[in-house]
């Protein structure tokens, strides 16, 4: 007779915790770059003159003498001039060369407002990232985390970021063993990685590749590359990341993974690390990494789990860690979004069965990543608390990056104390703290 042998060997399947928008279509395929806008204001140059020159005087001179027209006098030392059909700004250079009133001959650039990215899919759809008010498709969004105002401060310059998933579109490679080709997401190409330190728990290598799409829509919404003239925006776009994998194509991975992602996460520099992953149990295994980290100084920030219920999963649940909530575009907890004693903050994790800015989309979290071929990119709606807790982990990296000598703990405060409360006054088991805030928290001081 067969022995069954009933095994109390636990399988600790670890469910991630987000939701795919239901059609598997991407909103965009590819990505294609628009043309590069021209930065230069046509038909107009600048001339700068030498000290002393009267500059009013000056111009009218070369008006006459050059055949020039003056635009517009400058409040100090310069001038702004026609560029006459058909020249160049190296030929104006070339007919004024020998003057010796004149300091500079250059283009007249145009600035753009600094703060709104150039990312074209930013304006209409990332609604999750705004300042209050801004407008999505018309309406405004009053619950975004304000990153618009933290980029004037800080895009996170400095950070280092471990993101614990099931990898990152972060390399062209292809795998020796199995023939499976990788490739750098596109809107990922600006993003700074620790590629020396990338590692992959799930096969034991170096390659910390994505074999999943999840890890990089995950590090999109931390660092997507932004002001690139593609895709979407990310929110500490100029940190660090650095790829550990701990979970399989299926989104699953056993503790043991989990916890040797953050104990090598802490051991190779990372300030903070994002898990938007969760399982039902504690484990002591799990605990001790957590512990280890948190000594090291992390900023650990975890998703609360989807399934709706007064429980929050592990890791997010011990106090070591920043546990994240999901928000709508409406700003109210989404259905899936657990809550309880251990939930500290919430972010938009967007919710894909409501379109409430009428866009035609449901109302998830943008960013690039793949599905079926880790070769084959689009832009991807994704719900879940997967989704809030980058925004968080994205924040604590911009206050690091203004203030590298705090501690994990005031980092916590920092968010904490500026986040905008939610649901009834003051902390609550739906909402925590609140909205994470990154305008607010790279401006709060100890
Ligand atoms: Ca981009
Ligand atoms: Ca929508
Ligand atoms: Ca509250």
């Amino acid at each position: 007779m067969k022995k069954v042998l009933v095994s109390l060997i636990l399988v600790a399947l670890l469910l991630t915790v987000f939701v795919q928008v239901k059609s598997a279509e991407p909103l965009f395929v590819g990505g294609e770059p628009l043309s590069i806008k021209n930065e230069v204001a046509t038909g107009e140059f600048i001339v700068g003159f030498k000290d002393g020159i009267n500059v009013g005087l000056k111009a009218k001179a070369l008006e006459n003498s050059k055949s020039l027209k003056v635009k517009r006098i400058g409040l100090k030392n310069f001038a702004v001039f026609s560029l006459t059909q058909g020249k160049t700004v190296d030929s104006m250079k070339e007919l004024l060369q020998n003057d010796p009133d004149i300091a500079y001959i250059e283009p007249n650039f145009i600035a753009h407002a600094f703060a709104i990215p150039n990312d074209p899919l930013f304006s209409p759809y990332q609604w999750d990232l705004y300042d209050y008010g801004m407008l999505s498709n018309g309406y405004a969004s009053n619950y975004g985390i304000q990153a618009v105002s933290a980029w004037n401060i800080t895009r996170g310059t400095g950070v280092k970021v471990a993101i614990i998933d099931t990898g990152i579109a972060y390399e062209n490679y292809t795998d020796p063993v199995t023939g499976t080709q990788y490739a750098l997401a596109p809107d990922l190409a600006n993003t700074k990685f620790d590629t020396a330190n990338a590692y992959d728990f799930v096969n034991n290598d170096t390659h910390a590749n994505d074999d999943n799409g999840h890890g990089t829509h995950v590090c999109g919404t931390i660092a997507q590359s932004t002001n690139n003239g593609i895709g979407c925006a990310g929110i500490a776009y100029e940190a660090t990341i650095l790829p550990i994998k701990v979970l399989d194509s299926s989104g699953s991975g056993t503790y043991d993974a989990i916890a040797n992602g953050i104990i090598w996460a802490a051991d190779h520099g990372a300030r903070v690390i994002n898990m938007s992953l969760g399982g039902s149990q504690g484990s002591t295994t799990l605990y001790n990494a957590i512990k280890y980290a948190y000594n090291k100084g992390v900023v650990i920030v975890c998703a609360a789990g989807n399934d709706g219920r007064s429980l929050v999963s592990y890791p997010a649940a011990y106090t070591e860690c920043i546990a994240v909530g999901a928000t709508r575009f409406d700003g109210t907890r989404a259905r899936y979004s657990n809550y309880g004693s251990a939930l500290d903050l919430v972010a938009p994790g967007g919710d894909t069965s409501v379109d409430q800015n009428k866009d035609g989309y449901g109302d998830g979290i943008l960013q690039q990543t793949f599905s079926g071929s880790p070769t084959s990119f689009g832009y991807y709606f994704f719900q879940g608390t997967s989704m809030a807790t980058p925004h968080v982990a994205g924040v604590a990296a911009l206050v690091l990056s203004v203030h590298p000598e705090f501690t994990n703990e005031q980092v916590r405060t920092a968010l904490q104390s500026t986040a905008k409360d939610l649901g009834s006054k003051g902390w609550d088991k739906y909402y925590g703290y609140g909205l994470v805030n990154a305008y607010a928290a790279v401006n709060w001081k100890p």
